[in-house]
């Protein structure tokens, strides 16, 4: 049972951030690096584009369709959703999972948009709570600076400013915050060490939670 006993579960670990924060790189860094130590892991992420509903969520992205706020909004948690009782089976069958933005994301996003905090924390409610979320912290002039954005809705210098000072009053005890500033090889290095320690507490018996 590669590296970790067949009783423990594994670790439900967030990175959460700005567009360009470098949240997917270092997701595959510390695939990489958890596979190199034996455990058993994997990297999703959200939007889940494979599925049904993360179609019309990556067409509403694109700029092919267009939905009300609060439906794409609903969109993004069914999407969460769906995904739900996978995740729960692989962590108690103990798999570390390294999840490119959750549930603080769908918040963020939407309350940026004008939506109230509480209406858009509500659908997320008795999802899974991470066990540890890790902010890649960048202001968004810098995020802008690393090479332009794509083309996708959200990606705007004006919007993710938005987006950064609701992130902002969403964080709780689960987050550590990380400057996203610093070369790469230095935040690899204490997100391994924060991943580590989170992987132990919940192989210790830290109890799974909605
Ligand atoms: P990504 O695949 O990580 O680049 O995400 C695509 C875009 O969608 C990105 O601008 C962040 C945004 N996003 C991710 N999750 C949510 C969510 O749950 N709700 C909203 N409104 N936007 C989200
Ligand atoms: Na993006
Ligand atoms: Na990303």
């Amino acid at each position: 049972v590669s590296g970790c006993n067949s009783e423990s579960r594994g670790a439900l670990v967030v990175l959460e951030g700005l567009d360009r924060s470098g949240k997917t790189s270092q997701s595959s860094r510390l695939l990489k690096y958890l596979e190199g130590l034996g455990h058993s892991v994997e990297l999703w992420r959200f939007p889940d584009r494979s599925t049904n509903v993360g179609q019309m969520i990556s067409s509403y992205l694109s700029n092919k369709s267009q939905l009300d706020d609060h439906t794409i909004h609903l969109l993004f948690s069914a999407n969460r959703w769906e995904k739900r009782s996978l995740m729960e089976t692989k962590l108690k069958t103990g798999t570390t999972l390294i999840v490119d933005r959750y549930s603080y994301s769908g918040v963020a996003f939407s309350s940026a948009k004008g939506l109230g905090d509480e209406w858009c924390k509500a659908p997320e409610i008795g999802l899974l709570a991470p066990d540890l979320v890790l902010y890649l912290d960048i202001q968004p002039e810098k995020a802008a600076e690393r090479g332009g954005y794509g083309d996708e809705k959200y990606e705007q210098l004006e919007f993710q400013r938005k987006v950064a000072q609701c992130y902002q009053v969403l964080h709780d005890a689960s987050w550590k915050i990380v400057d996203a500033c610093q070369p790469i090889e230095d935040i690899e290095k204490q997100l391994q060490e924060l991943v580590l320690e989170c992987i132990m507490a919940c192989q210790k018996g830290k109890p799974l939670a909605n």
